[in-house]
């Protein structure tokens, strides 16, 4: 799975700014409406314990730091405990927190306490970009794409077909395309079909996944993934809406999911 690096992070605030803009304009809601709609519930004011973990490849040295800001993003109070993993972890719940958020190079978890609900970044991150993706004003079909089918993308492509979308989807590696066809009943789609998108979500750890034939004149492309799947001169030529954000939009989804 991709790590983020320090320099995905940087400029945080601009980035959430820009994509909510973005998001406000092309879907009517911005991120806090869209989470509050689809959770059907508000933040509340549950007090978060944030945990640096060691494991792996170890600390990215502006992830936690960044987690305090999308807390307070959201108007949580929240802290960093001051040592990592379980020393973190037994600060955290002695300090009281009642969600806490912690990272290892293979999961990124928001644990609720109070109410026992915990949910992984990559399910809440494929789930909160696939809505995104499905409630573009100017769709002219429930007609949506997802290209990726890893753990974020099977999430979003699942998503969108309990909201009754007609989702075509795909991936290079056959198992997964097998699988998403067989447990969500998706179409599966090559780059040399005829059909043109107006929504698409692009959950891969690769560039360059879109190519022309894919969409339709200004649509919109919602994508976690690092780095961009739509080339630059693309995304100009078909005037295409792009959300793309590398961390506030997918643990704004993790807090409203475990409220
Ligand atoms: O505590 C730390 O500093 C590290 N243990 C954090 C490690 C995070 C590793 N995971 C990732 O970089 C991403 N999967 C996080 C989610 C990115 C979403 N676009
Ligand atoms: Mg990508």
């Amino acid at each position: 799975m991709a790590l983020l690096t320090p320099e995905d992070l940087e400029n945080l605030s601009v980035q959430i700014e820009e994509n909510d803009e973005i998001i406000k304009r092309v879907t009517g809601l911005n991120i806090k409406e869209i989470c509050e709609e689809l959770y059907e519930t508000k933040l509340n004011s549950p007090k978060i314990g944030i945990i640096p973990i060691t494991a792996g490849n170890g600390i990215i040295s502006n992830f936690t730091s960044s987690l305090l800001f999308i807390v307070q993003y959201f108007g949580l109070e929240g802290f960093i405990t001051e040592h990592p993993d379980i020393t973190g972890y037994h600060e955290a719940v002695s300090q009281g927190a009642d969600i806490l958020l912690m990272a290892d190079d293979h999961i990124f978890v928001a644990h609720n306490l109070r109410n026992e609900k915990i949910v992984s970044n990559h399910v809440a991150t494929g789930v909160i970009y696939a809505e995104i993706a499905s409630k573009f004003k100017e769709a002219s079909s429930k007609d949506i794409l997802v290209i990726g089918l890893g753990r974020v993308g099977y999430a979003g492509a699942s998503h969108l077909v309990n909201k009754g979308f007609n989702v075509y989807a795909c991936d290079p590696n056959k198992e997964f395309l097998r699988k998403a066809v067989d447990e969500l009943g998706i179409k599966p789609y090559c780059s040399d079909d005829r059909k043109k998108f107006s929504m698409v979500l692009e959950a891969t750890p690769n560039a360059d996944t879109i190519s022309e034939g894919m969409i339709e004149e200004r649509c919109l492309v919602s994508t976690p993934g690092i780095p961009c799947g739509l080339p630059p001169q693309i995304g100009s030529k078909y005037r295409v809406d792009l959300v793309m954000e590398p961390l506030v939009i997918g643990v704004a989804s993790m807090l409203y999911s475990v409220i």
